[in-house]
């Protein structure tokens, strides 16, 4: 059933793939285990082929849809967080960017692990992100990029925060594709995640 559900986000089959989801979480498995042996690998496929222009922008955005609508059937098997109250965290997609899949995939997992999430959606500009720090007196701010155009950003906003005078009371953490430790650590953001998982690692420690 693994290999169908990756073959259905592949092909951008959503009555397969969500048949797929739903028949794997009727046997007992975990959202994690199906994210990981299904839906990410299938992605993932995508991904070199669009890089090797082996298909179109609107097969991609086939896929990316299917992946939603299995993450949507998801969901409510990941919100069962153990703890609660870890604080708010201000999470979105940055300026120019709408690759939004991963990043909803973190905010998914923060929420399981007992985070309140503020999702911004995608375009997220430097004053947006400020504001809703503010409006939502969030202790942790996340940012995702996927383009590596819209990178800088992540550095902009840090400085919005700085110039708000906000930087002192909120932890920043970045990730996506493009991004690594190194670039994290050269804008001055507290925390980088290489995948959801580790993202939400990262949101404990920095929470503290
Ligand atoms: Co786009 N795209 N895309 N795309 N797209 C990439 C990113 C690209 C690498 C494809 C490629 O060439 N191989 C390439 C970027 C190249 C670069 O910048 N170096 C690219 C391009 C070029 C573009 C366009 C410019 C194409 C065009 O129009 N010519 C265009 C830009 C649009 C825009 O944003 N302004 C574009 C458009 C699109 C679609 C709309 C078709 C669609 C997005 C649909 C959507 O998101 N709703 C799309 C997709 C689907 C992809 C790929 C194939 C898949 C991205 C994805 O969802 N991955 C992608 C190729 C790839 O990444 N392999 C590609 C699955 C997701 C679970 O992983 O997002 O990496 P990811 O998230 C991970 C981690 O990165 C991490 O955790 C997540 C889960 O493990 N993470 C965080 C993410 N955010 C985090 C935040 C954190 C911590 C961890 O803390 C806050």
């Amino acid at each position: 059933m693994n290999d169908q559900l990756r073959q259905a986000i592949i092909d951008g089959n959503e009555a397969t793939a969500t048949a797929m989801t739903q028949a794997l979480l009727a046997t007992g498995a975990s959202a994690r285990e199906i994210l990981d042996s299904a839906l990410l690998p299938g992605m993932e496929v995508v991904g070199v082929r669009m890089r090797d222009g082996d298909c179109f922008i609107p097969e991609v955005l086939l896929s990316a849809r299917v992946m939603q609508a299995c993450l949507d059937l998801l969901r409510p098997h990941m919100a069962a967080g153990e703890q609660a109250g870890m604080g708010v965290v201000v999470l979105g997609t940055v300026e120019g960017d709408l690759h939004d899949i991963g990043k909803n995939l973190v905010g998914m997992l923060l929420s399981g692990a007992g985070f309140e999430v503020v999702n911004l959606g995608t375009g997220v500009t430097a004053a947006d992100f400020v504001a809703a720090v503010r409006e939502h007196e969030a202790s942790i701010v996340g940012m995702s990029a996927l383009l590596t155009t819209t990178l800088p950003h992540m550095a902009e906003t840090i400085a919005a925060l700085e110039a708000e005078g906000l930087r002192a009371s909120v932890k920043v953490m970045v990730g996506g594709a493009p991004v690594t430790a190194a670039y994290a650590d050269e804008i001055g953001a507290d925390g980088y995640g290489a995948n959801a998982g580790m993202a939400v690692e990262r949101a404990k420690e920095l929470a503290g």
